[in-house]
């Protein structure tokens, strides 16, 4: 059967799938651009989680669990309190868990109640997606092919090796056949292995680098260089390197996540892709497109919306009756997490998930379906010009079969479309139309600036129990820690504005100074790392800081 992985990654990988006497064999499907198909190691991750796991649907009844026998019974008792609620004010969340095209039928079910809200904004690529419109008109990713011109090709805080696994070995094979590769971030990650030179950047710098470049390369004015290079950390040869790489030849320039989730992200953003245009590279430059682009949404209205940033605020505030959250974990993965555990306990609750998760231990009600293997989808890759569709693989219920049977019983007319029926949209093309830019300076702050980064074994919170162990570190550079009096295995208390957590200490030099690493979106050995990531808003104001949040660092 043909497959493909939904998961909230670049690449979106086709698989043949096969159903064996003892359970199911996975086999990736090789693209133009990658003769050798492979799965990544977190799919096996995925299939222990989500295929037959034996978990059921349940209700809370006076502090106590009642777990249904089947589907039916749950969805009859999940339609019954639902009813409850038909004119009350209901706020509906759905997050990444998984990014098919059907999914967004559970927006059309819930946007179909008399009052019930939904979410603007969000944590992912929210802002580099802003800058991309602001200044080309629309969100589009050149041919991936492409990258067989340039004689550069520059990563920024794109770290491939975890996040974009293929992208890394296409990297690879380009890397063969002579191209120059650049790696640039703040932490030396895996990434930079495959780079030709890595280079070190203050954390949302890029920016800067940008201007410092055009202005040297005579293509903007105004700017002193040299004091921009001094705020990057960077070396004058770091520099000279990478001036004379794009005068030289063409360049490709590839932004990662990373830059995108600081205060000023969206401007770092609008500089590097100023730089791709102006030294005649647009169609070298690389961000990502949506995943769902070929096809028009099917329609959802609802009655208003809460901004990404104030959810738990708002939840606090008592403002709605029933906080309704589909394939999301944000008590793990959105900003302040004691701000939203208070929230969550305040609220009546009800998580539609594949895994119980640190949100679900608050659902009044949890509907528990089989995920990407249940069900029949197709999207696209954010990256590369691919897109997929799949079968349904097994007879749990999925998301679209609990949309279709809920709907059922409470009379909404719900049509799950074929993609046969689906309307194609036209693809939009680039049209840089940005005169002038202004530069965002960095925030400033004596304390240290924590990034909370991506681990190669799993998928933001889609972990399996005990995933965390070994993995609850935070990375400090060696002159800091001598200050701090820190050494390798001493547990570290962090604390930001909104709280602490503690992780154990790795002393490193892979990492800038007054820069900290932790990995993302896992219980630390004490508290989260989220509880010190203060709710801000990018200056594109859609998508959320992470990275810019600054934290002190002590013994514990
Ligand atoms: N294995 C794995 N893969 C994943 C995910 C996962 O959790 N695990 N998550 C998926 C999701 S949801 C997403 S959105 C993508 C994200 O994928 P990527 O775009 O690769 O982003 P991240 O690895 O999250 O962040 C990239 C890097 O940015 C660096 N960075 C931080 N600040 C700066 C800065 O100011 N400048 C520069 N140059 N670099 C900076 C960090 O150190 C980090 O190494 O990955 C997807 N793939
Ligand atoms: N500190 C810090 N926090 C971050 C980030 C960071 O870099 N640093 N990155 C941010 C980014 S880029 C993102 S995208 C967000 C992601 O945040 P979330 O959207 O919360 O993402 P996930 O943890 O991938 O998935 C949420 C839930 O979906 C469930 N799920 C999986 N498959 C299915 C399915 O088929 N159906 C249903 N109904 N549920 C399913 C999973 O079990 C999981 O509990 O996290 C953000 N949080
Ligand atoms: S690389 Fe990405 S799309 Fe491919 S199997 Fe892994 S998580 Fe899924
Ligand atoms: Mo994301």
């Amino acid at each position: 059967m043909n497959f493909f992985c939904s998961k909230d990654c670049p690449d979106l990988c086709g698989i043949r799938a096969e159903i064996k006497d003892d359970g199911y064999s996975f086999e990736g499907i090789p693209e133009k651009w990658s003769e050798t198909g492979f799965v990544c190691s977190k799919f096996k991750v995925f299939a222990e989680r989500e295929i037959n796991s034996g978990l059921k649907s349940y209700q809370m009844e006076k502090g106590e669990k009642r777990s249904f026998e089947d589907d039916s019974q749950a969805i009859s008792a999940l339609a019954e309190t639902l009813e409850e609620y038909s004119d009350k004010k209901i706020l509906f969340m759905r997050g990444s868990g998984s990014l098919g095209y059907n999914l967004a039928y559970w927006d059309v079910l819930f946007s179909s109640f008399n009052n019930c809200w939904g979410i603007t904004g969000g944590p992912c690529d929210e802002t580099g997606g802003d800058a991309h419109v602001a200044d080309f008109g629309a969100l589009t990713n050149p041919d991936v092919k492409n990258l067989e011109q340039p004689d550069t090709i520059i990563l920024y805080g794109k770290n491939a090796a975890v996040c974009s696994q293929h992208l890394y070995a296409y990297l690879k094979k380009l890397k063969k056949q002579g191209k120059v590769i650049i790696y640039i971030d703040p932490v030396r990650t895996k990434t930079a292995e495959l780079a030709d030179r890595y280079i070190m950047i203050n954390p949302c710098t890029d920016g800067l680098l940008a201007c410092a470049l055009l202005t040297e390369l005579g293509l903007e004015n105004g700017h002193d260089t040299m004091a921009l290079i001094s705020k990057t950390g960077m070396s004058a040869d770091d520099f000279d390197f990478l001036r004379s790489r794009i005068e030289k030849g063409k360049t490709a320039h590839i932004q990662g996540f990373g830059i995108q989730r600081h205060s000023n992200g969206m401007n770092s953003f609008q500089w590097i892709n100023r730089l791709a245009v102006k030294t005649g590279c647009e169609d070298l430059l690389y961000f990502g497109h949506s995943s769902k682009r070929k096809w028009k949404t099917p329609s959802s209205s609802f009655k208003a919306f809460v901004h990404a940033d104030k959810i738990a605020e708002t939840l606090l505030k008592d403002d709605f009756d029933l906080f309704v959250i589909a394939g999301a974990n944000p008590a793990m993965t959105f900003p302040d997490t004691n701000m939203w555990e208070k929230a969550l306990s305040g609220i009546k609750t009800i998580v539609i998930d594949t895994n119980e998760s640190k949100t679900s231990v608050h659902a009044d009600f949890f509907l528990r379906v089989g995920g990407m293997f249940a069900q029949q989808d197709f999207m696209g890759s954010y990256f590369f010009p691919q897109h997929y569709q799949r079968g349904k693989l097994t007879k749990e219920m999925s998301d679209t079969d609990a949309v279709e049977r809920l709907a059922e019983k409470l009379n909404i007319s719900i049509r799950i479309k074929d993609i046969s029926e689906v309307k194609e949209l036209p693809q939009p093309e680039r049209k840089y139309a940005t005169q002038s830019l202004e530069l965002t300076m960095p925030e400033t702050s004596e304390k240290f600036q924590l990034i909370t980064s991506s681990h190669h074994s799993y998928l933001n919170s889609q972990t399996l129990p005990g995933m965390e162990q070994g993995l609850q570190v935070v990375y400090i550079n060696s002159d800091d820690a001598e200050k701090a009096g820190l050494k390798t295995g001493d547990d570290v208390k962090i604390s930001g504005d909104t709280g602490h957590f503690t992780a154990e200490a790795v002393v490193t030099e892979n990492i800038a100074e007054r820069s900290v690493m932790c990995w993302k979106n896992i219980p630390m050995k004490k508290g989260y790392t989220n509880c010190a990531i203060p709710n801000k808003l990018t200056d594109s104001g859609s998508g959320l800081v992470y990275y810019t949040a600054f934290v002190d660092i002590e013994k514990a």
